[in-house]
């Protein structure tokens, strides 16, 4: 009941009377106010003015999974703090497809080929998606795509750098971890791990010049719950298409927010550097390079690309 009181405050700039609430709730007036009282308790800042109402003056800075079950079309599993959440879905038996693992803070946080993914509390999004998709294993790694697309799509002005990177001015603000299981002839799951960088003020001394976050470079903190819900209604949208019509029915959008493409960059593959033009991402989601005025594919399994100029 109070996840309703708190969608018909919405936004939070027009009161809302008791009398109102209580009506389309169909509660009494005092059961209303208990559940402000209750949302106040959950740190969400509640006014209210005799003869007006209430209104919502700013949420709480955590995520409230409660909050987070209508974007969701599987379950919601909430740590306050875990390891991984990717391990958390890989580790759960038989949780349904499209189930969210979030968490408000990572002690062990994994990005790819065993690094680090730093994950403080209170002011990041660190989540990750189970899903049983009936696709290739081939396939999989265009889902790190989609949820490239989905977090770009909800973060204005960001771009992707290929394949799992966000980027605002040329900085990570979005590391993106994919994993499944699979058989020869079938996937069994994939975990889409997502970790954003939302409210972050600081990073460390080894971050500070390639991370960033919404809030440095934005100067105004998000309400990561509202901004977690829109990176779920993009990913599940795209999500759905991936599944009718593969890569293929959202390459054009990732393309044009591609921070890669016609770019000169550094191709490492086992750990020897090659200097390479960035001209193409092919209908597998794969790069293609041109090194020598020769095209090459570059697969997102087996190679890192940095840019010439700084981190993208
Ligand atoms: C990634 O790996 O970018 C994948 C990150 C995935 C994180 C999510 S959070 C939820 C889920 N649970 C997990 O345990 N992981 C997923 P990679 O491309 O390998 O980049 C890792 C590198 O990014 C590190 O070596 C650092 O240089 C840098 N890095 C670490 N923490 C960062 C942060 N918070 N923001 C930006 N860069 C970071």
């Amino acid at each position: 009941m109070k996840y309703k009181i708190l969608d018909m405050l919405g936004s939070g700039s027009e009161f809302v009377s008791g009398g109102d609430l209580s009506k389309k709730l169909g509660i009494t007036r005092s059961a209303v106010w208990k559940n402000i009282n209750n949302l106040r308790r959950d740190g969400y800042k509640i006014e209210s003015v005799t003869g007006r109402g209430y209104r919502l003056c700013g949420g709480p800075d955590r995520i409230n999974p409660g909050r987070l079950e209508k974007s969701v079309p599987g379950k919601v599993y909430y740590f306050k703090s875990t390891e991984s959440t990717n391990l958390e879905a890989k580790r759960a038996a038989n949780v349904p497809d499209r189930s969210l693992f979030i968490a408000d803070t990572q002690l062990g946080g994994r990005g790819r080929l065993g690094r680090k993914w730093s994950s403080p509390a209170g002011c990041g999004i660190w989540m990750s998606l189970y899903l049983k998709p009936k696709i290739a294993a081939a396939s999989v790694s265009q889902l790190t795509l989609a949820a490239g697309l989905a977090v770009a799509r909800a973060i204005p002005t960001s771009r992707i750098k290929w394949p799992n990177d966000v980027l605002m001015s040329n900085k990570k603000v979005c590391g993106i971890l994919t994993e499944m299981s699979a058989e020869m002839d079938r996937v069994n799951y994939v975990v889409v791990g997502i970790g954003i960088n939302v409210n972050n003020e600081v990073f460390g001394i080894d971050l500070i010049d390639k991370a960033t976050s919404i809030y440095r470079e934005t100067e105004k903190k998000t309400d990561r719950e509202e901004l977690l819900s829109k990176v779920l209604k993009e990913f599940f949208a795209i999500y759905d298409e991936f599944l009718k019509g593969g890569f293929a029915s959202f390459r054009d959008e990732y393309k044009k927010l591609s921070a890669t493409l016609s770019k000169e960059v550094i191709i490492i593959k086992n750990g020897e550097e090659q200097l390479a033009r960035a001209v193409d991402i092919n209908e597998n989601g794969e790069l293609i390079v041109e090194i020598d005025g020769k095209r090459e594919i570059v697969n997102s399994g087996e190679v890192s690309v940095r840019g010439l100029l700084g981190y993208n």
